[in-house]
C-alpha cells in the first residue's frame, strides 16, 4: 500500500508566497496544490491552481541537473571541471580562505550578492555584520527596498501595496507595473475591486494586459514618470481637488511643494512625457475625485535613473489626496510586530561604525547606505519599536563594488559569496560583472543549478529549496502577518543528494570564524522556533495550531495596518512628525528635498550625441509567465511555453528597419549587442523597444566562452551600470529608459 502525505508550507518561487499543500507519495513529491484551509486562500486559490510553476513542481524537483553535492573547481575558473566534496570540506576551506582575505586586506574585502526575496537573508546579514564587512550588494537597491526607503523617509510607513478593498476602494493607480504577469494574487484583487466599481488608471509605455483593463491608460515616454506625476499634482492643486484638512494638519512643506509643482503644467509636461495634456488632467481628476484610492508603483519606476524623485512625487500625490493610511487607500505598514524580527536577527549594531563608514558607494549614494538607513530607520524605531531590516534596505553600491574588484579602488574587494543570486544575468553590464568576478581570489555560489555565475565559482554549494526546508515568510518584516510551515521533504537523502539550507551556510561559516556564541540554533527550524517564541509556539506548533498563519493585533498605542489612520494616534515617524512633502531627511543628507524631473542619462530629447547612433528608447525586463527572472529555462514543460527571448518593436519602426515578426534581431547599445526574437507590437509606443531579461540557455555548453550562452540574449550585456548615470540619491542603476538601435 502506498503512503500519502500532505505537508503545508509557503511556496517561495515568486513574491505571491502562496500557501500550498505538498503531496508526497512513498517519500516522493508528486504535486503541489493550493492549501484550501488557509485563511488567505480565498484570494490566492486560483493563483496556485493556474500557476505553471506550481504544476511543474515535481519536474523541477527531480530534474537531473539540480545540484546535489558541494562542488570544488578542479580546472581553471570557468573550465567546467568539478570535483565532488563533502560539506565539511567545503565549509572548512571557504572559511579559511575568508580568514586569509580578512587578514591580508581587512574584513571589508569580502562582499556578498543577494537576489530578490526568496530566502532567509536575515541570517546572511548576521554573518556579515559579525564578520565585519558592510559590503552586501543586492537587488533591493533597485527593487522594493528603494520604494520602502523613500516611503519611510517621508512617512515612517511602507505605503506601497496592491491591496484594494472591493467595494471601498474607488480608484487603483498602477504606475509601471504589470500584475497580470508579475503578481497574480494582486491582479485578482484588482479585478475584484474593478468589479465593485473602482476606476483603474495605468501608467505604462506598453499596452499590457493590465493596461487593457484600465479606464485610462497613460502611454508615457519611459523615464519621465516624475514629470507626469508632478503634473497630476499640479492639476489637483490648481483645481483644488486635494484634501485640505489632511494637508493642513498632517503634511509638512506644502507651500514649497506647491511651488515646485507649478513648474509642471500639463501643456509643458505633455511635450516631456508624450502624454497629451488632456489625458494628464483626466487621470489627475479621476484619481483625486474617486477616494479612497490606492496607488502602486513597481519596476517601471524603481528601475529608472530618476527613481527617488519619481517615487517622492508618487507619495506626495497619495498624501495630498488624503489616501495615506486610510481603509481602501494606501494602507501604511509599520514593521510587523509579535515575533523576533529580521532586523533583530541581523545584529546591525555588531558592525563597528568604522566598518560601516567603509561601505562602498556610501559617500556618494546615501539613501540606502548606512547613513540614510540609520537616519530613516531610527525614526521608524522611535515610533514603531523596530526597524525595517537591513536586508533589502541597506546596501553597498553594486556597480561601485564590481569596479573595486577590478581596480582596487577605493580599496580591494577580493572575495564574494553569491547566494540566491545570479549576478551575471541580473546585474547591469554583464561584462563588468564578469571581469570583476574573474579577478577575485575567492568566489562562492550557493544555488539549485549550475548557473552561468556558478560556472565561474571556486565552490558551488547545493541549496535546499522551499520544498526541503522549513519556512517563515515575513516579507522583510513588512507583510503584517507571518506565514510558515515545516520542511515538506528532507534536504538530505543518502546516496541521492546532500543539500543544505542557506542558514546552514551562514551558520557553518560563522562557527568556523569565531561567531559560535551567536549561532546557538543548530538548524533553521531551531532558529525559527526562537523567532516564534514570543508567540508561544514552536514552528511545529505554529504550523499545526495556527495553520502557519499569524496576524498581529495592535493595541491603541500601536494601531497596526489596514489603514486605521495610525498618524492620529502616534503621528508620522519622521523628524517633523508629519508626512514630509518637503523631505527634511533628503535635505539633511544633502539632496533636493523636493522632486524634480531629470532627463534619463541616455535620452532621445535634446541633442545628445549618442541619440544619433542609438535612436530608440530601450526598456528591459517586463515580466512574463512562466519564467521567473533567470530561472526555469531548464524545465522542459515551462520552456515549451516560452522557448525564446522576445523583443517587442512597434510595427512602424520595424517597417522602417526592414524587420519582420519572428526575425532574430540585434539590440545594440554603447555597451555591446545581443539578439532576441522580434515580436511586432502595436501596443508599444513608436520609438520604444522592450527586451526580456534573464535569458541564458542551460542546454548550451557550460565552459567558457559559452557559459551556457551567457552572451547571446542576456539583456544585461547591454544595460548601463555607470555610477555617473545612477540615481544620485540612491545609486539605483537604470534598467529602463536606455537608448539602443535594433537591426537584423
Ligand atoms: N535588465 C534587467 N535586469 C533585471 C531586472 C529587469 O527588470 N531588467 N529586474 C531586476 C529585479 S527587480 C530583480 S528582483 C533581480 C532578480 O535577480 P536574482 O534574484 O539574481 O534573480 P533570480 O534569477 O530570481 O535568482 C537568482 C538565483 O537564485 C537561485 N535561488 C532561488 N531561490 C534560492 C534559495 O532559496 N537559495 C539559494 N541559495 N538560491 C536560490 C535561483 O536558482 C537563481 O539562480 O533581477 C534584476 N535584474
Ligand atoms: N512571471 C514573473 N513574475 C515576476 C517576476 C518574474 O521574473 N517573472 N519577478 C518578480 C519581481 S522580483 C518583481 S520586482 C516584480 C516586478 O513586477 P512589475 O514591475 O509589475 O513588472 P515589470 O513587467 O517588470 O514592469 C512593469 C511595467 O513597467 C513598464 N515600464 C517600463 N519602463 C517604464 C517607465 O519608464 N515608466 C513606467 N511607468 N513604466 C515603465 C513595462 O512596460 C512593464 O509593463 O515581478 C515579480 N513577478
Ligand atoms: S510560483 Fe505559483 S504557487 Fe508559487 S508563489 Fe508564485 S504563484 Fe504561488
Ligand atoms: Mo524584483
Amino acid at each position: 500500500m502506498s503512503e500519502t502525505q500532505v505537508k503545508r508550507t509557503v511556496c517561495m518561487w515568486c513574491h505571491d508566497h502562496c500557501k500550498v499543500e505538498v503531496h508526497i507519495e512513498n517519500g516522493r513529491l508528486v504535486r503541489v496544490e493550493e492549501d484550501k484551509e488557509h485563511p488567505r486562500s480565498a484570494i490566492l486559490k486560483p493563483t496556485v491552481r493556474a500557476c505553471p510553476r506550481a504544476r511543474a513542481a515535481a519536474e523541477w524537483f527531480y530534474h537531473p541537473d539540480r545540484l546535489s553535492y558541494p562542488l570544488k573547481r578542479s580546472g581553471d575558473r570557468g573550465e567546467g571541471k568539478w570535483q565532488r566534496i563533502s560539506w565539511e570540506q567545503a565549509l572548512d576551506e571557504i572559511a579559511s580562505k575568508l580568514e586569509d582575505v580578512r587578514k591580508e586586506y581587512g574584513a571589508e574585502a569580502v562582499a556578498t550578492s543577494s537576489g530578490t526575496y526568496r530566502t532567509h537573508d536575515e541570517y546572511r546579514r548576521r554573518f556579515f555584520n559579525l564578520f565585519g564587512t558592510p559590503n552586501c550588494i543586492g537587488q533591493g537597491h533597485i527593487c522594493w527596498g528603494i520604494n520602502n526607503m523613500v516611503s519611510t523617509a517621508l512617512s515612517g510607513l511602507c505605503c506601497n501595496a496592491v491591496t484594494p478593498r472591493p467595494g471601498i476602494t474607488k480608484c487603483v493607480l498602477l504606475i509601471g507595473t504589470n500584475p497580470r504577469q508579475a503578481e497574480r494574487g494582486s491582479w485578482r484583487a484588482i479585478l475584484n475591486a474593478r468589479k465593485e466599481g473602482a476606476k483603474i488608471i495605468v501608467i505604462d509605455p506598453r499596452r499590457t494586459e493590465t493596461a487593457e483593463w484600465a479606464d485610462t491608460w497613460l502611454q508615457l515616454r519611459p523615464g519621465t514618470d516624475c514629470a507626469l506625476l508632478m503634473s497630476m499634482i499640479n492639476v489637483i492643486l490648481e483645481e483644488e481637488l486635494y484634501d485640505k484638512e489632511f494637508v493642513d494638519k498632517w503634511c509638512y512643506g506644502f507651500d514649497q511643494m506647491a511651488e515646485r509643482a507649478r513648474d509642471y503644467p500639463p501643456d509643458k509636461v505633455a511635450a516631456i512625457t508624450w502624454v497629451p495634456a488632456e489625458k494628464i488632467r483626466e487621470a489627475a481628476r479621476m484619481y483625486a475625485i474617486n477616494r479612497p484610492g490606492i496607488s502602486f508603483n513597481y519596476m517601471g519606476v524603481e528601475q529608472q535613473a530618476n527613481v527617488v524623485q519619481a517615487l517622492h512625487a508618487r507619495f506626495i500625490l497619495s498624501a495630498i489626496t488624503g489616501n495615506i493610511d486610510v481603509r481602501g487607500g494606501d494602507i501604511g505598514r509599520p514593521p510587523t510586530q509579535g515575533y523576533i524580527s529580521e532586523s533583530e536577527i541581523e545584529l546591525g549594531d555588531k558592525l563597528p561604525r568604522e566598518q560601516k563608514l567603509k561601505q562602498i558607494g556610501s559617500d556618494r549614494f546615501k539613501l540606502l547606505s548606512w547613513e540614510g538607513y540609520d537616519m530613516i530607520q531610527s525614526n521608524v524605531e522611535r515610533v514603531w519599536g523596530r526597524r525595517l531590516p537591513e536586508t533589502h534596505h541597506c546596501f553597498a553600491h553594486a556597480p561601485s563594488v564590481f569596479r573595486a574588484m577590478l581596480t582596487g579602488q577605493p580599496y580591494p574587494i577580493r572575495a564574494m559569496i553569491s547566494a540566491s543570486s545570479n549576478p551575471l544575468l541580473t546585474m547591469p553590464n554583464t561584462d563588468m560583472v564578469y571581469r570583476a568576478i574573474k579577478s577575485l581570489d575567492l568566489y562562492v555560489v550557493m544555488d539549485f543549478w549550475l548557473t552561468p555565475s556558478a560556472e565561474l565559482a571556486d565552490y558551488v554549494l547545493p541549496a535546499a529549496s522551499w520544498l526541503e526546508r522549513p519556512c517563515l515568510s515575513t516579507a522583510c518584516d513588512t507583510a503584517g502577518f507571518i506565514d510558515g510551515g515545516e520542511a515538506p521533504l528532507p534536504a538530505v537523502k543518502e546516496g541521492e543528494y546532500d543539500r543544505r539550507t542557506d542558514y546552514d551556510l551562514w551558520r557553518g561559516l560563522g562557527v568556523r570564524l569565531g561567531q559560535e556564541e551567536y549561532w546557538p540554533w543548530k538548524t533553521l527550524e531551531e532558529a525559527y522556533d526562537y523567532r516564534l517564541a514570543p508567540l508561544g509556539y514552536t514552528l511545529k506548533e505554529f504550523s499545526s495550531s495556527l495553520n502557519g498563519h499569524f496576524v498581529p493585533k495592535g493595541d491603541s498605542s500601536t494601531p497596526l495596518y489596514t489603514g486605521k489612520k495610525s498618524y492620529e494616534k502616534v503621528g508620522f515617524a519622521t523628524p517633523t512628525g508629519k508626512f514630509e512633502l518637503y523631505s527634511t531627511v533628503l535635505e539633511k543628507l544633502g539632496y533636493d528635498p523636493l522632486p524634480v524631473h531629470k532627463e534619463p542619462p541616455e535620452s532621445p530629447v535634446g541633442d545628445m550625441e549618442i541619440a544619433r547612433e542609438f535612436p530608440l528608447v530601450l526598456i528591459t525586463g517586463g515580466r512574463f509567465l512562466p519564467m521567473y527572472h533567470s530561472e526555469h529555462r531548464q524545465i522542459a514543460s515551462l520552456r515549451e511555453q516560452h522557448p525564446d527571448p522576445i523583443v517587442q518593436v512597434n510595427p512602424q519602426n520595424a517597417f522602417e528597419l526592414g524587420i519582420a515578426d519572428g526575425d532574430w534581431i540585434w539590440i545594440e547599445t554603447p555597451r555591446g549587442r545581443i539578439k532576441q526574437k522580434c515580436q511586432l507590437s502595436k501596443g508599444i509606443a513608436p520609438g520604444v523597444v522592450h527586451a526580456e531579461h534573464g535569458w541564458w540557455f542551460p542546454e548550451m555548453r557550460a565552459e567558457e566562452p559559452s557559459l551556457h550562452g551567457l552572451w547571446i540574449s542576456n539583456i544585461n550585456v547591454v544595460t548601463d551600470d555607470n555610477p555617473d548615470h545612477c540615481n544620485e540619491i540612491s545609486g539605483g542603476w537604470p534598467l529602463r529608459a536606455l537608448l539602443c538601435k535594433v537591426y537584423r
